[in-house]
């Protein structure tokens, strides 16, 4: 099977930084699924199942230097068995990373190379304000355009307002209400992807993500879920994060729920999600003010007149703890790393000593 890499989003700005791979006989290829360190590549060939080279695994300092969804690679095709070794990851346009689960705090990439994502959020008791804030964040720093697309806007009757709520919330930012399985609002989602664009898809479980790539594809693609009438909550269906190909409109990567998605390094995108509060922090007394009991804060004052709404606030200071706790895990990761080095540092100079002593 032959398949035009420029659907799977390969560009003249790919073709160049991967040209000494070319030199070197490699093959391009884009990383569609990841599971366990086993990888489902799309080249120009067809598919390909992959692994890391030895070497590559080896020379990785982190997790977030090896390939994940989204990911273009260079490999080494093994035709006979549809196999193939990643030899580099090319480097990245954009990408959303989480801290990874375990005992210390490492950057693991989510999601690479997207153009925009979509901020998936139901009309139904899924729609929150504070949520999507945090989502935002993650979409700034990630580098891909955010836009907002409220879903099961058939079960709402407050649609105007929602949207109107959500716009406040994301300033600047498209929010699109759509009900997906009728099709309506879809012609403007589509419009907003294109052959070889990645969009990618961020928002709770039983949102309505999948829906809205079948909805796209025009197929089932993707294994929908039956909603719990309870909590509106849908049992997980989708296992891993996966890249699709949408013939003739782009692709698109779905994510499994996102509520294990924590924020990596926030600052920058703190500082362009609450420009407003930002931008009054300077004429706070004290230029390390928290605004939070500091006399003669600024910010506090335009919340007491009513330039600020006092929810802002609330969410500025929210993403606030939350750095502080993910600074704090980075320190204690930081001290075990010292600490391990150390250890092997006395090892070898016990070492050097007992060789001495012979
Ligand atoms: N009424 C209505 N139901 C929807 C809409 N979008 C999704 N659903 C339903 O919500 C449930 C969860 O959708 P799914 O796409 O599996 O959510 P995901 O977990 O985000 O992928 C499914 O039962 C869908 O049929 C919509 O726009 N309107
Ligand atoms: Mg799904
Ligand atoms: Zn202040």
């Amino acid at each position: 099977m032959e398949v035009d890499l420029e659907t799977l989003g390969w560009d003249a700005r790919w073709a160049e930084v991967f040209a000494p791979h070319a030199a070197a006989g490699l093959q391009p290829a884009r990383v569609t699924i990841e599971f366990n360190h086993l990888f489902r590549l799309a080249t120009a060939e067809g598919e390909f199942k992959g692994q890391h080279s030895g070497r590559l695994r080896h020379e990785a300092t982190g997790r977030s230097m090896l390939a994940a969804v989204g990911d273009w690679v260079a490999v080494e095709l093994r035709r006979d068995e549809r196999a193939a070794t990643i030899e580099a990851v090319l480097p990245r346009r954009s990408w959303f990373s989480r801290k990874a689960a375990g005992e210390v705090t490492e950057e693991q990439i989510v999601a690479a190379n997207v153009d925009v994502v979509f901020l998936v959020m139901g009309l139904d008791h899924d729609f929150n304000v504070r949520r999507l804030e945090r989502y935002l964040l993650l979409a700034y720093e990630s580098g891909a355009t955010p836009v907002v697309l409220l879903t099961k806007a058939d079960l709402a009757t407050d649609v105007p307002e929602r949207v109107a709520e959500a716009s406040a919330a994301a300033p600047g930012v498209t929010v699109l209400p759509l009900a997906a399985p009728s099709g309506l609002g879809l012609a403007p989602v589509a419009a907003l992807l294109g052959p070889g664009r990645t969009a990618a898809l961020l928002g709770s479980s039983g949102a309505g993500k999948s829906t809205i790539i079948n909805a796209l594809a025009g197929a089932e693609m993707m294994k929908t879920q039956e909603v719990r009438a309870s909590d509106s909550r849908g049992r997980h269906t989708t296992r891993h994060r996966q890249l699709i190909v949408l013939p003739g409109l782009g692709l698109i990567i779905d994510t499994p729920g996102m509520r294990e998605l924590q924020l990596w390094d926030v600052a920058r995108t703190m500082r362009d999600t609450f420009d407003e509060i930002e931008a009054l922090a300077p004429e706070c007394h004290f230029t390390n003010c928290q605004h939070r009991a500091e006399p003669r804060c600024a910010v506090r004052a335009a919340v007491a007149d009513g330039r600020l709404a006092a929810e802002r606030l609330d969410s500025y200071r929210k993403l606030q703890d939350e750095r502080e706790g993910l600074e704090a895990r980075k320190d204690v990761r930081a001290r075990i790393e010292e600490k391990r080095r150390g250890r092997v540092m006395g090892k070898a100079l016990k070492q050097m000593q007992k060789d001495r002593g012979r």
